[in-house]
């Protein structure tokens, strides 16, 4: 399968993140990448370098605010202290009900608090450079199936779901699949179906296209009552305006099996075929994993190959982006066996 990477990634290296108050090591580190990298090699499948710059559609799916915020933040981090950095910057306030988000304060900290929805979201000196480098491998996949490509993959970190119009969370800042969704449609596919695999509901995406009906977002993912990002990706949030009826959460238990979590993909596929879509765009997270450290669904490697082929039985052009997926050393063999379960389904057909 044609697969581009992502050649900035590793600039994106913050050291640690929070958990229960105390400082523990990341969980989306530059490694994830390397094993996916590594496993594409060792199967057969060559790495392209994005070739086409995102700029244009990164301002359709997010504000100039934010992506000016986003741009400088690592240069206005330096500026209150050059030893800042050796330190990672975190919100401590947010502009939740009743407060303003229409002012931008001047304090940075505030700043980064109202572009951010968690303190979960640590930032690193060259993470705009590998976010925008990931943002570009995305719309160059996109642009390969655009022009006729069967199916193209995304190998990029840090993810992209959880970052919404203007704000940053879940280890994303920019939304890779929101921007290959974008790019399809600016190249003049009609309507785009958008399928959510990771086990985190994708509410940056979500809330990007809530108000569209070219863009259909289903989500398959932990029930938001107990797992992250816990305030969005309920059933009952089906669209709005021109959007009402394009957006389909599919929240299953945490626990739940793979026959399960199979069962809800039939669901999303008859949506999908229902819907009319030129094309289709995966969020690939693989935490769905039985192995991942911080999911709780039960998918074996197998169960990938047997995603990919269910996905081939679409027969729409698909632009694979990957999302989260936390049991870093295998991660190469869950994304590839979806790659190549999608091939082998392909050429049976
Ligand atoms: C893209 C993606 O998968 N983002 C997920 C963001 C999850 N953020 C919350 C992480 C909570 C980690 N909890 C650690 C539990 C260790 N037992
Ligand atoms: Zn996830």
């Amino acid at each position: 399968m044609i697969a581009f990477h992502n050649p900035l990634h590793h600039r994106h290296a913050p050291v640690h993140e929070f958990f229960r108050g105390e400082r523990v090591p990341c969980f989306e580190k530059p490694d994830r990448a390397q094993y996916v990298e590594d496993a594409l090699r060792e199967r057969g499948h060559d790495l392209l370098a994005p070739e086409l710059d995102s700029q244009p559609v990164l301002a359709q799916v997010h504000t100039p605010r934010y992506l000016a915020f986003l741009q400088s933040a690592w240069s206005q981090w330096l500026a209150l202290s050059p030893a800042n950095a050796a330190v990672q910057p975190f919100p401590s306030v947010w502009p939740v009900r009743t407060l303003r988000s229409d002012v931008e304060p001047d304090n940075f900290v505030a700043r980064l608090g109202l572009y951010s929805m968690d303190n979960g979201t640590p930032m690193a000196e060259g993470t705009w450079a590998a976010a925008k480098a990931g943002a570009d491998a995305a719309a160059s996949a996109a642009d390969r199936v655009a022009r006729g490509a069967r199916a193209a993959f995304c190998c990029t970190r840090p993810p992209g779901h959880h970052a919404g119009p203007d704000f940053m969370g879940g280890y994303c800042f920019l939304n890779n699949a929101a921007v290959a969704a974008q790019w399809l449609r600016n190249q003049g596919v009609p309507r785009v179906a958008l399928l959510d695999v990771d086990y985190h509901h994708g509410n940056g995406t979500q809330s990007i296209f809530y108000r569209r009906s070219d863009v259909l977002f289903i989500s398959i993912h932990g029930d938001p009552c107990t797992e992250y990002p816990f305030y969005l990706g309920h059933a009952d949030e089906t669209g709005e305006g021109e959007g009402a009826g394009f957006n389909l959460n599919l929240p299953l238990p945490a626990g739940t099996s793979a026959a399960e979590w199979f069962d809800a993909l039939e669901q999303a596929c008859a949506r999908i075929a229902q819907y009319g879509a030129g094309a289709l765009v995966v969020s690939l997270g693989l935490d769905a994993f039985e192995g991942d450290p911080i999911s709780r669904f039960a998918l074996t490697s197998a169960d990938f190959t047997r995603l990919g082929g269910r996905l081939a039985g679409l027969g729409l052009p698909t632009v694979f982006v990957l999302e989260g997926g936390y049991a870093a050393a295998e991660l190469g063999t869950n994304a590839v066996n979806v790659l190549e379960g999608f091939e082998t389904q392909e050429a049976v057909q």
